[in-house]
């Protein structure tokens, strides 16, 4: 396969100025219809007239009305064109029935739906399909379908057709069509100056119970955009639909954005707290694009983390405005270490910005996305409050329309606030994390902070140069006051000392306070100082961190020597979960451990081969000692932690049923079942229900509980992927392979549903000891399984082939195993781009 480099990058020799486009729906035999208008691009040099084009049929092609035919070269057709405007007409046949790809057009129930980026669009008709070609698109869309949607406003629309008209220039893969029996939960917003927008969340018929809560969240994410950036929508209509066949999460089409189910659809009944939350994020994630991501779009794919770092950034700050701020930054860095971290530490690393793919698909990445996003909060942080907005106000003003580059940023960064911002940009071209090595020294009522800072190579990428990095210190006394408030340090050099002058005694610093920067901290921390940190600190990110420092250490001793639980870990948790002035989400935070992926991290960055099995008895006998040391306690905040009124997703709710579900599977632990089978029994919502069915499951008590939770919830398809998945991630290690092998032959299995070939192989990947059981058959059942989806659906098999990325931290028995299997999937027939790209850079 074809590699491709930023530095390869050229601009189309044409421009678009409108697109027309007539779809004549039929399942299996769609024709499209196009006329384009191009006028030679002024600012591109000379080149051939490509348009690329996947699996269609071409039926006619015309330039200014005359037949021609074109060249079939890879990838697409070259034309012969005039040099001056000129416009284009092809009729092609698609079939959507037989899309399993889930790009381009495709069926979902029996509906038409579309998913264009980044290259699906090519799978429709003949196009430009480059994020840098932008154009006002108009649809017409001819069918039996009582609903037929595309982008932008509404049209004329009568007796098997409706027209719709985009006024706003966009990129191919923003393009999107729905068609089918839909139902919509319709609603209203006024932006600030005063215009009228539709608003509509369509589903399925049955679905309709399930929207009010995505349509709150939508209208609060409109007046926030406003409130915060000062944007407002810009079309009549905003249109979200829910489709069940879906390889993301969400997808940002302009004013027609379409969602995976499962991050839409929302009932007390059957979601989650955290599925309410989620939903919440992503709505608002897809709706902050139509700013930063479609009004501002990229030049190229290597600059996706142009709008998906920014988008992630502002949407965690909606989450943070809208719940609490310290435990969505916590959840954050939990999921950036575990899914990141183990990126940048493996054969997948690279930059935010990388310089070359051969799937673009492959690069929907954790670096791109999450850690994307932290380098936005470090500008933010370096520039401060005030200045970060300005350079946002100068960005939608000079790139509005534009597709933008990484460059072009910075330089609006630079612009806005004097600052030479050249090393910041090492963050965008450098892969890896850095670790940040600490030691300090005091004398004279001088404390000095020594830092040193590297970076490990990074496949293609042996030397780093040092970054800036903004590092919030604070200073404690030893007796828990705050003597040096919040600041941030800008280390710039490989090493580099700072000083604070005028202590009294040697303080207790607290370093990367809220986690001012994605990196590893090294720092030699005794336990009673980091139980100190956890009584003490002002910043709740760090009082998290030390509580999840002393247990990584108590947890490390077990794992390694067979100690026994530290108590300087089990009194000082006890103190804060017993303290009832702590807010309950932070308390439930705190009794989390860390996971057994994050554990096998830490043993091989100590050079050590992290044994799974292990691991996994360890995190059990913690469990079981602090079940035992906070009994008692664990009783009281079980009753004390009920919530009496009607369900309500908030944040209060949720925090209160997280503390009282981590005090049932304590208690779990020592009462034989007694308790999670009652909430089991007694639940109203999923949250409660699933907790309990979770902790059955993993007492081996759960099999009543599994067959009665199947018979109830059968006709609903997003909480049957939470009863296979929950069944493989909270099986015993020795189990899970079966139990997921067995979950396959289940005749509601099927792999062309991604989210359900997630909920069961994506379980067995994610379920630690069980997917790296010794006897190897997590790894080859999931091999199987991506043999057989790759031919169907190669975007979801290549992501989860990230499964097989840390295979070189194990031993050689495990490698060895690994390494079959890899080969085994690399040998398929036909294996697919995708699929070949991820397993050869797996393989190194
Ligand atoms: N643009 C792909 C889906 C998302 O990041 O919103
Ligand atoms: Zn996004």
């Amino acid at each position: 396969p074809q590699t491709i480099y930023l530095k390869d990058y050229t601009p189309f020799g044409w421009r678009v100025e409108s697109v027309y486009l007539t779809f004549r729906l039929a399942a299996s035999a769609t024709r499209v219809l196009s006329k384009i208008r191009f006028a030679p691009n002024p600012d591109a040099p000379d080149q051939r007239f490509f348009l690329h084009g996947e699996n269609l049929d071409p039926i006619s092609t015309r330039i200014d009305g005359s037949e021609t035919t074109p060249r079939a070269v890879a990838g697409g057709i070259e034309l012969d064109v005039p040099d001056a405007p000129f416009t284009f007409e092809a009729e092609v046949e698609i079939n959507p029935a037989a899309n399993t790809a889930l790009e381009g057009l495709y069926m979902s129930n029996g509906m038409y739906c579309t998913q264009c980026e980044a290259e699906g669009f090519r799978k429709i008709t003949w196009y430009p399909d480059r994020p840098d070609v932008m154009a006002p698109f108009s649809v017409r869309i001819e069918g039996s379908e009582p609903v037929m949607l595309s982008n932008g406003n509404p049209g004329a629309s009568g007796d098997g057709f409706a027209d719709w008209h985009d006024p706003w220039p966009k990129p191919a893969y923003l393009f999107a069509l729905v068609a089918g029996d839909l139902v919509t939960h319709p609603d209203s917003f006024t932006t600030a100056s005063g215009k009228q927008v539709e608003l509509n969340v369509w589903v399925r018929p049955g679905d309709e119970g399930k929207c009010a809560f995505g349509m709150e969240a939508l209208k609060k994410s409109m007046a926030w955009d406003e409130a915060t950036y000062g944007r407002e929508y810009d079309l009549d209509v905003f249109n979200i639909v829910a489709v069940d066949d879906f390889n993301m999460g969400a997808m940002e089409n302009k004013g027609l954005n379409i969602f995976n189910s499962s991050c839409v659809l929302a009932s007390p009944e059957t979601s989650t707290d955290a599925n309410f939350e989620r939903i919440e994020a992503i709505i608002a994630h897809e709706y902050f694009h139509n700013w930063t991501g479609n009004r501002i779009t990229c030049r190229d794919w290597f600059q996706l983390c142009l709008k998906e770092g920014l988008t992630v950034f502002r949407d965690a700050q909606f989450t943070a405005d809208m719940r609490s701020a310290p435990v969505k930054r916590i959840e954050d860095v939990i999921m950036l270490r575990g899914r990141q971290f183990r990126e940048d530490n493996g054969p997948l690393a690279h930059p935010v910005r990388p310089d070359s793919f051969v799937e673009i698909n492959n690069f929907y990445t954790a670096t791109v996305y999450e850690k994307g996003a932290e380098l936005i909060g470090m500008l933010k942080t370096l520039v401060g409050h005030d200045a970060y907005y300005r350079a946002l106000d100068l960005y939608f003003d000079r790139h509005d329309g534009d597709a933008a580059t990484i460059e072009d940023w910075l330089t609006v960064f630079e612009d806005a606030t004097g600052r030479d911002l050249s090393q910041f940009k090492r963050w965008y071209d450098q892969a890896g994390t850095p670790r940040l090595s600490v030691t300090d020294d005091f004398k004279d009522g001088t404390y000095i902070l020594n830092i040193k800072q590297e970076t490990p190579a990074t496949p293609g990428q042996t030397r780093k140069a040092p970054r800036i990095i903004p590092i919030a210190v604070g200073l404690l006394n030893p007796n828990g006051d705050e003597v040096q408030p919040t600041t941030i340090l800008e280390m710039t050099e490989a090493e580099q000392s700072f000083t604070f002058e005028g202590l009294a005694s040697k303080p207790v610093p607290s370093i990367l306070r809220d986690f001012s920067a994605p990196v590893i901290l090294e720092h030699e921390v005794s336990n009673a100082t980091r139980a100190f940190l956890l009584a003490h600190d002002t910043d709740p990110f760090n009082r998290w961190q030390a509580g999840r420092d002393l247990a990584l250490d108590t947890l490390l001793n077990m794992i390694r020597d067979g100690a026994v639980p530290g108590t300087d870990y089990l009194d000082a948790l006890h103190t804060l979960i017993r303290d009832d002035t702590q807010d309950p989400a932070f308390r439930a935070l705190a009794l989390g451990l860390p996971s057994q992926d994050e554990l096998a991290q830490m043993l091989h960055d100590h050079c050590e081969t992290p044994d799974p099995q292990a691991i996994w008895e360890a995190l059990e006998t913690l469990k079981q000692v602090r079940a035992e040391a906070y009994q008692d306690t664990a009783t009281r905040l079980y009753a004390r932690y009920q919530v009496t009124e009607p369900f309500a997703p908030t944040a209060e709710q949720s925090a209160a049923r997280s503390l009282a579900n981590a005090a049932m599977s304590m208690l779990n632990r020592l009462d034989g079942g007694a308790l999670a089978q009652k909430q089991f029994d007694d639940a109203d919502n999923m949250t409660q229900q699933l907790a309990a069915l979770s902790a059955l499951i993993a007492a081996d008590k759960g099999e009543t509980a599994v067959a009665r939770f199947y018979q109830q919830w059968r006709h609903d398809r997003l909480v049957i992927d939470k009863w296979f998945s929950a069944q493989i991630v909270h099986a015993r290690p020795e189990d899970a392979a079966a139990i997921a092998k067995t979950l396959t032959q289940h005749p509601d299995f099927t792999m062309k549903n991604p989210n359900r070939f997630r909920a069961t192989l994506g379980a067995l990947a994610m379920s630690g000891a069980g997917f790296h059981h010794a006897s190897g058959d997590g790894y080859d059942l999931l091999a199987d399984w991506l043999i057989k989806l790759d031919p169907l659906n190669p975007q979801t098999t290549a992501r989860m082939c990230t499964a097989f990325e840390t295979w070189k931290r194990y031993d050689t028995d495990r490698q060895a195993k690994i390494e079959t299997q890899l080969h085994r999937i690399l040998a398929a027939p036909d294996l697919s781009r995708d699929t070949t790209e991820m397993i050869t850079r797996i393989l190194g």
